[in-house]
């Protein structure tokens, strides 16, 4: 087992067999406790107009029922989070945030726009349920209305008298669900629930998978993002709407870096060397004919891609070169060569 810290709280990153945890989310169903991803809540008349506030995402068709996935950013145009948005009631708006401190960021920003809202960190802990065999879990726990969920949309419900909110996302490309638990008292006996019913699925606990989600191009806020980080070079452009009417923070400055284009890139490596025996999340060096051009965040053996893969953020001059890229790994220099995200 292992474990690290995230948003202020220890999260297990591993039941001990990462190979079997990546096989099951590929082929089955595994189970994952993150309820570190914390909930921001935004409360009172003018909790979406803050929600705005935060956002380059256009929000002008939020409904209560849908989440979206807002990047959150700087003056700068920095990007300083990437949560998930999930309107819960009229007024009431929750962040779930990656590992930075998003309360205290809104809370600062709604006292100085004088808005009626109160910022609280909401007692709701996600359990997420990944693999091509959560339809199948989800539908023995909840029932068959599950089916209809759209991607990122959400339901309150309740399971055996545990207050949820059950909603079609999670940090895979495998499908899946996440349960929010609004008791956090419950937290065993769901745990518990949710074991037993997959039991049938061959469900097994794990974490967020590192080579799963190198082969599907998510991003890890703060291990692939940088002090200076923007979205634009995250890729995330068709989040980033800096034409509405609407006023964000950052807005000139998004404006400005996408008129001039952007100097660095996020993409994908593949990375020759011998397999690696697991996924590495630790800042590496990446050179172009001995030359520094950017970091790689994390790398490792992808056994769909048949080749050690790499996630990287590099200077565009690197990515257009053909050839003479190398990376600084734990076997020492290795050659790699740029591949467009997601590699699956
Ligand atoms: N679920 C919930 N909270 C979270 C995460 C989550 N908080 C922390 C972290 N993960 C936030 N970051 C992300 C990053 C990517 C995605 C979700 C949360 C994601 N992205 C898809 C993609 O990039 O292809 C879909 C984006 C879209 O089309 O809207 O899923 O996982 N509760």
């Amino acid at each position: 087992a292992a474990a690290n810290v995230y948003n202020h709280m220890v999260m297990p990153t591993s039941y001990g067999n990462p190979l079997g945890e990546y096989q099951q989310l590929i082929n089955g169903v595994v189970m994952w406790d993150v309820a570190v991803e914390r909930q921001v809540a935004l409360r009172g008349p003018d909790a979406l107009r803050l929600a705005r506030m935060l956002t380059p995402r256009n929000l002008d068709k939020l409904v209560i029922g849908q989440g979206k996935y807002v990047p959150i950013c700087n003056y700068e145009g920095v990007i300083i989070n990437d949560p998930v948005l999930l309107q819960v009631a009229d007024n009431e708006i929750w962040l779930s945030i990656a590992d930075s401190d998003i309360g205290l960021w809104a809370s600062a920003i709604a006292g100085a726009h004088n808005m009626d809202v109160r910022v609280f960190e909401a007692d709701a802990s996600p359990l997420a349920i990944q693999g091509p065999l959560a339809i199948d879990v989800a539908r023995a726990l909840f029932g068959d209305w599950v089916d209809s969920l759209n991607y990122f949309a959400f339901k309150q419900t309740e399971l055996n008298g545990i207050p949820l909110i059950v909603a079609r996302s999670g940090w895979s490309k495998q499908g899946g669900f996440e349960l929010y638990l609004r008791d956090g008292s419950r937290g065993t006996d769901l745990w518990n629930l949710v074991a037993e019913a997959g039991v049938p699925f061959g469900i097994v606990p794990g974490a967020p998978n590192g080579i799963e989600r190198l082969e599907s191009g998510l991003i890890a806020y703060g291990g692939d993002t940088d002090n200076v980080t923007n979205p634009f070079e995250l890729g995330l452009d068709k989040f980033i709407d800096v034409d509405q009417a609407q006023d964000f923070i950052g807005k000139a400055a998004l404006k400005v870096i996408k008129e001039n284009g952007t100097k660095r890139r996020f993409i994908g490596l593949k990375i020759g060397g011998a397999p690696f025996t697991a996924s590495t999340e630790t800042r590496v060096d990446v050179t172009l004919n001995g030359s520094y051009v950017g970091y790689s965040s994390s790398y490792g053996f992808s056994p769909r891609v048949g080749s050690n893969i790499g996630v990287a953020m590099l200077s565009v001059a690197a990515i257009a070169a053909s050839g003479g890229l190398e990376i600084v790994t734990e076997q020492g220099l290795l050659p790699a060569e740029v591949v467009a995200l997601p590699f699956i």
